[in-house]
């Protein structure tokens, strides 16, 4: 007897959308008042990022937004998830206001409600004012508050448009990438610094948070995005082991979900940090400001982490997947050794193991209930060819969607309330200190022309988001 696979199927009510960010897909980094931020300043400084590529003109969205909304309404989207830049808004950080960014963005707005696209606004992706950063950057408590004031301005500005808004997508890469590792803009490697940058970030989600709620009421929907890791003891058997997963749990997911779900930093945290910091950067009442409570939490999941603890005097290898070589990477987490994962794996070298979503998914449920999940970042860079037909067929990058959806709707079954799901990216973009060389796109950018060309995962997704129900992976081809 044969039986036909069932398809999996999402809810009509489930939200689909796709995901960018200003300095990757924005280009035009002088134009119209905009001032220099981090990612400027880095990219320009040699040996920083691969081949000394920058945003200056990536994806030259800033010129072809039209374009753009035009092809996600092909899409067929229901949401789209940008973020606004900073220093286009207001180029030093802090003072005047630039009214030909307001402006920018409010036009965005418009042709996407037009579109019949719902706007769903991170205030923060990285690009941080340079200005502030030469005043300290994320370590400052300074950047913060001044974070506090751009966030009230821009809601008061769109909130009787948009009513999604995330504070900052994942602050994990802005504190330990920018101040740890330094694989990210500004580049510095502290592990004090770090984490006096995980604290400040999760008070100016507070102040964010505070002024959404403050200028929307019941109307808003309150959202940050992390990147939480699913980091799994080498062996389960193993307390040491065990305990280094606890460590990186602590660092990667604890110790932002804590202060903003719960109102306090995990004690195994501060207890594994001692001796760096006594965290005498948290002021009293700034706890409060942190917990804000969440309207969505908002799910960036690319792979997952294995890693043991190494005994003293052993040397440990440093890569953890995501570039980091310094021993400033992890604060306090010095014995803790990342191991290579079984394979496959996308260009960036991360492993595929959907089973990390699912299990992602299902523990924050069981962790929050009632928490409503949005996935706004899962997506794949793989090394995309235009074939002599002219396409891109990229079975490899539909494979990784439809595993991770199914990983997805498994989540669901188990009772996750997962409320949509962001494909990383639209299209092709800079990828921070891969530049060009890696591609997330559905839509494949050509660099040389900036023409936009749909790849077999973007028909592929048109045909989910239209039908709510996973395609088969061969069909993609033929979706055109
Ligand atoms: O490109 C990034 C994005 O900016 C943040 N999340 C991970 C993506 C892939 O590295």
């Amino acid at each position: 007897m044969t039986t036909t696979p069932s398809v999996r199927t999402f809810p009509a009510s489930f939200v689909w959308g796709a995901a960018t960010a200003s300095y990757q897909i924005e280009g035009a980094v002088t134009e119209d008042g905009r001032g220099p931020s981090i990612w400027d300043t880095f990219s320009a400084t040699p040996g920083r990022t691969l081949d000394g590529h920058s945003g200056e003109v990536a994806a030259d969205h800033y010129h072809r937004t039209a374009e753009d909304v035009a092809m996600m309404k092909d899409l067929g989207l229901d949401a789209y998830r940008f973020s606004l830049a900073w220093p286009r808004i207001q180029p030093t950080g802090s003072g005047a206001f630039n009214p030909a960014g307001l402006d920018f963005y409010s036009r965005l707005i418009d042709d996407l409600l037009e579109a019949g696209i719902d706007p769903v606004v991170t205030m923060y992706h990285w690009d941080l004012p340079q200005p502030l950063e030469d005043a300290g950057g994320w370590p400052a408590r300074d950047t913060a508050l001044r974070f506090g004031d751009y966030a009230r301005r821009v809601v008061e500005t769109y909130a009787d448009r948009v009513k999604v808004w995330t504070t900052l997508n994942e602050p994990w890469c802005s504190s330990y990438l920018g101040y740890g590792s330094g694989v990210h803009a500004p580049g510095r490697t502290s592990e004090v610094d770090a984490l006096r940058a995980v604290h400040h970030l999760n008070l100016a989600h507070g102040l964010g948070g505070r002024a959404v709620r403050e200028v929307l009421g019941d109307a808003a929907t309150l959202s940050l995005t992390l990147n939480l890791h699913v980091a799994r003891a080498d062996d389960p058997t193993s307390a040491e082991d065990r305990d280094a997963a606890r460590q990186i749990d602590a660092l990667a997911n604890r110790a932002f979900l804590n202060p903003v779900l719960d109102g306090y930093y995990p004690a195994d945290l501060l207890e594994d940090t001692a001796h760096l910091t006594d965290w005498s950067f948290v002021q009293d009442g700034d706890l409060d400001v942190t917990r804000t409570g969440l309207d969505v939490l908002g799910v960036n999941f690319y792979s997952t982490q294995r890693v043991r603890r190494v005994p003293p005097g052993v040397e440990k290898s440093m890569n953890d997947g995501h570039g980091a070589s310094s021993a400033t990477a992890w604060p306090g987490a010095d014995r803790v050794e990342f191991l290579p994962q079984p394979g496959p794996y996308t260009a960036m070298g991360w492993n595929i193991d959907p089973t990390g979503m699912t299990e992602l998914l299902v523990g924050l449920s069981r962790t929050y209930p009632g928490l409503p999940l949005m996935i706004t970042e899962n997506g794949a860079a793989f090394e995309d060819v235009v074939s002599e037909d002219g396409r891109v067929h990229d079975p490899d990058r539909v494979s990784y969607l439809h595993r991770h959806l199914d990983a997805v709707g498994e989540a669901m079954d188990a009772g996750a309330d997962v409320r949509g799901y962001f494909v990383w990216s639209l299209m092709d973009n800079f990828e921070w200190a891969y530049g060009y060389h890696r591609r997330f796109g559905i839509v494949r950018i050509d660099y040389d022309t900036l023409e936009r060309i749909w790849k077999d995962s973007a028909y592929w997704y048109r045909e989910l988001v239209r039908t709510d129900a996973l395609p088969a992976v061969e069909s993609a081809p033929d979706l055109a």
